[in-house]
């Protein structure tokens, strides 16, 4: 019997459960307001119809970037405030138990208990751990409450498992973060190049619109590298399925090929690039010679793809009028993430690929905040305010300017990266920790270790259900979710949009604004948030980046109330916002002609040599398999909200671990046995489901089932350079139970 989720895809159009339509009852609403989807980095329009106090419809927005359309979880979104189960009250750990507390009992505890961590273990003894999912209001108020009130760098957020290789890519061959695209690129694109990026399971509507431009332009490719047959690559007409971990040699394969066929632009790279090779500055023909080793003959056995297939992906690559590169957590959530994300950089300035529309390096943002809430924002370990650095003099001096506090008063230390942050827990270093909007104890890696950590901190978690965090917690704060709270989300195109709040939170939950902020109090550092409420922040946060090079002062609050969202740079309230970053004419900090890399010193970006190294995670005679791990489309991370709205838990089965036909029949394993995946990590169990989606001695498991808790198995190495942890490639052993 099919389930529902194969039911969908093997019918219906590719973007399983689409819909152009309304959910609910439109006729009965009196009144209609835009909102957002609170779900991924699209960052869909909404329009909620009201009756009252209550939500009664919810339909894609026509005027916002996805014109109306929203994938099966968008249109959940009408359940999602009445979802059973709610936080209603907080709640203190007493004997053990999770008692209910009023706010002012929980947040009394809640400030004595950081006081006394911050005067035993000092300012990096207390730690904030936030969410791509706060609005742009919380995650400033956090980041300049820790950094400028408590004086602590102790704050990093789950986009650090998310997007810091693309952050630390874009920076180190940009000098600029964010992608210097837009959605609007795959209107215009010619070739399609997905790697490491299930996009029609993870953003459904913009895979929708891509294969709209295949229907519409039937000439254009799409390559999809990925070691699974998804529903994404299932459309390829080229589907690389490479080994996991071998990306990075594919990668220099498809530049060796463009070398060695003469297809690189080297005006291009004459005119606007410099060379940067393992010991220093390069020429072209030392380019040429790092990527001798990679050519596609002899890399291809390790890569488990044919030779001319690489052939073709590069000339496709080299050759379409416009070529768009998307990519998430294949590439990112990868030891060698950060490299992974330069060598695709490179692809596009060694072809000039870049800054014509449809033309673009775009990593594809997951969280619908993590933009515009923690890279924009710096609330992480070693980071400032848009662009800046806890390490450099200046950019801390530029920081208390703004914020109003005296000299010295930012710590020059950075803080912990989150998995650090969490083992700093383990051995004492931190002694308290607030969790706000996130739960850890689900979705970091080597689950074992790090809820162990947290069992031995004063755990504060601000939610709005139950989770496997909360269980850990000492506190748990009732939170405010979606429409029950106002603010601005920055979904993945660099575009601001505003959130509105329409209904009430249910029983005592709060917004975590009004938690942060009555934390600050608590803890005698409320003088540095005179700014309180989503407007006032938003006006202080505004001013603050003009003059920077993400400027959007333009973006007035009235602004962001009526329009559909805007792009930055915005640097005046006429501006409309830009498309295409680094482009003269289209950007207002760009200047010359054809392209201007401002935010590198010679105005030119660089282009890195990356090696490519074996993974620490491949097979061996002891873990003869590599499991991983990724995203269903009708689930949504720990699956705290999705598994509450009906449609979406139906159609998932509990969490099952995928395995080949031709390894389930060296294990002896048949479809619905209990079988174990034992890793060097731990070991979980799950039922057996055939397939041959992956290619054979890859597993696939996904980590919504709380029960399961998938990532005890899973490994916690990461990016030495952007700290990413690498979920994609954990080798381990299988047998039947
Ligand atoms: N439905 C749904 N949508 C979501 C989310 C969700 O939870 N549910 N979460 C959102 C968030 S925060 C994120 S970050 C994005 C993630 O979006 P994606 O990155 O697209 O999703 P994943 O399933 O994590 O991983 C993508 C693909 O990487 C492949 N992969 C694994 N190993 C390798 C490898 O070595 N090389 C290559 N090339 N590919 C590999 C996997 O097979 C998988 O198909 O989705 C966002 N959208
Ligand atoms: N095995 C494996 N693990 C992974 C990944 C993977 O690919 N494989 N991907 C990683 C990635 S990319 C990501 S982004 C992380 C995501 O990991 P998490 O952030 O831990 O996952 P979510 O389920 O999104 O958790 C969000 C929590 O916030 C709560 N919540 C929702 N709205 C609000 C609100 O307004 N306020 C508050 N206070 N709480 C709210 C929800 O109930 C939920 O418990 O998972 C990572 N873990
Ligand atoms: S694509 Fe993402 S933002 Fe759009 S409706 Fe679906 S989950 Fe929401
Ligand atoms: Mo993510």
């Amino acid at each position: 019997m099919l389930t529902r989720r194969e039911f969908l895809f093997g019918t219906a159009a590719i973007g399983a459960g689409f819909t152009f339509g309304c959910k609910g009852r439109p006729q009965t609403a009196a009144s209609w307001s835009k909102a957002i989807c609170r779900f991924c980095g699209t960052g869909c329009g909404v329009v909620v119809g009201m009756r009252g106090k209550e939500i009664v419809a919810v339909r894609g927005d026509e005027l916002a970037h996805n014109r109306g359309m929203l994938c099966v979880k968008g249109s959940s979104l009408i359940d999602l405030p009445k979802a059973p189960g709610r936080l209603l009250y907080p709640q203190v750990r007493k004997d053990g138990r999770l008692v209910r507390a009023g706010w002012d009992d929980a947040m009394g505890l809640v400030a004595d208990r950081f006081q006394e961590c911050l005067r035993r273990l000092g300012p990096r003894g207390v730690a904030f751990y936030g969410s791509g999912q706060l609005t742009t209001q919380e995650s400033y108020t956090a980041n300049k409450l820790w950094k400028a009130g408590l004086r602590s760098n102790m704050i990093d957020g789950n986009p650090r498992l998310c997007m810091a290789s693309a952050t630390s890519g874009y920076i180190t061959t940009f000098g600029a973060d964010e992608p210097p695209g837009s959605y609007e690129d795959i209107d215009h694109a010619r070739c399609f190049f997905l790697i490491g990026s299930n996009l029609a399971e993870g953003h459904p509507v913009l895979f929708e619109r891509l294969r709209l431009r295949l229907q519409a332009e039937p000439s254009t490719k799409l390559i999809v590298v990925d070691p699974r047959r998804t529903p994404t690559a299932a459309k390829a007409h080229l589907h690389l399925a490479v080994r996991p971990g071998t990306d990075l040699a594919l990668l220099n394969a498809m530049m060796h090929v463009i070398l060695r066929n003469g297809l690189a632009d080297r005006e291009f790279l004459e005119a606007h690039c410099r060379l940067t090779g393992p010991s220093g500055p390069a020429t072209f023909d030392e380019m040429t010679r790092f990527y001798d080793d990679y050519a596609p003959e002899k890399v291809a056995a390790e890569i488990g793809v044919a030779a001319h297939d690489i052939e073709t992906a590069a000339t496709w690559f080299a050759t379409s009028r416009a070529t768009m590169s998307m990519w998430t957590m294949g590439v990112n959530q990868r030891v060698e993430g950060v490299f992974l994300n330069n060598t695709i950089h490179n692809l596009h300035l060694a072809t000039a690929q870049i800054g014509r529309p449809g033309a673009t390096p775009f990593s594809v943002t997951g969280q619908p905040n993590a933009c515009g809430g923690v890279r924009d924002v710096g609330a992480l370990a070693h980071a400032l305010p848009l662009g800046h650095r806890v390490d450099k003099p200046e950019d801390r001096e530029w920081a208390e300017r703004a914020w109003g506090v005296p000299p010295g008063t930012i710590s020059p230390e950075p803080g912990f990266h989150a998995l650090e942050m969490f083992k700093a827990m383990a051995d004492g270093r931190i002694g308290a920790a607030l969790v706000m909007c996130t739960n850890p104890g689900q979705s970091l890696p080597n689950a074992n270790l790090y809820r162990a950590a947290m069992r031995n901190a004063f755990l504060v978690v601000a939610d709005v259900f139950e989770t496997r965090t909360t269980e850990l917690a000492s506190v748990v704060l009732p939170a405010a979710l979606w429409i029950e709270k106002e603010g601005v989300l920055g979904q993945g195109e660099r575009r601001y949009q505003h959130s509105p709040k329409l209904i009430d939170p249910p029983g005592e939950a709060r917004s975590d604004l009004e938690i942060l902020v009555d934390f600050a109090d608590r803890l005698g550092v409320g003088a540095t948030l005179k700014a309180r409420t989503p407007e006032t922040v938003w006006e202080e946060w505004r001013g603050m980046s003009k003059g920077t090079k993400y400027d959007f002062s333009g973006m007035t609050w009235d602004r962001l109330r009526r329009e559909r969202g805007l792009q930055w740079p915005c640097p005046s309230e006429d501006h409309p916002g830009t498309v295409r970053r680094f482009v003269p004419g289209a950007d207002p900090l760009a200047k010359g002609d054809r392209i201007d890399f401002y935010g590198k010193p010679e105005r030119k970006a660089d282009l890195f040599l990356r090696p490519h190294a074996l993974h620490p995670e491949s097979p061996n005679a002891d873990y003869p398999f590599v499991l991983t791990t990724g995203r269903v489309i009708h689930q949504w991370h720990t699956g705290t909200l999705t598994m509450k709205l009906p449609p979406l838990a139906t159609a998932t089965r509990p969490a099952h671990v995928e395995i080949h036909p031709l390894d389930a029949k060296r294990l002896g394993v048949t479809e619905g046995d209990r079988v174990e995946i034992r890793s060097r990590y731990g070991a979980v169990t799950a039922d057996a489901r055939i397939t041959d989606v992956a290619r054979n001695g890859v597993l696939f498991m996904s980590f919504y089932d709380a029960q399961t808790l998938t990532n005890v198995a899973v490994s916690d190495r990461y990016d030495p350079i952007s700290k990413q942890p690498d979920y994609k490639t954990t080798a381990v052993a299988v047998r039947k139970i």
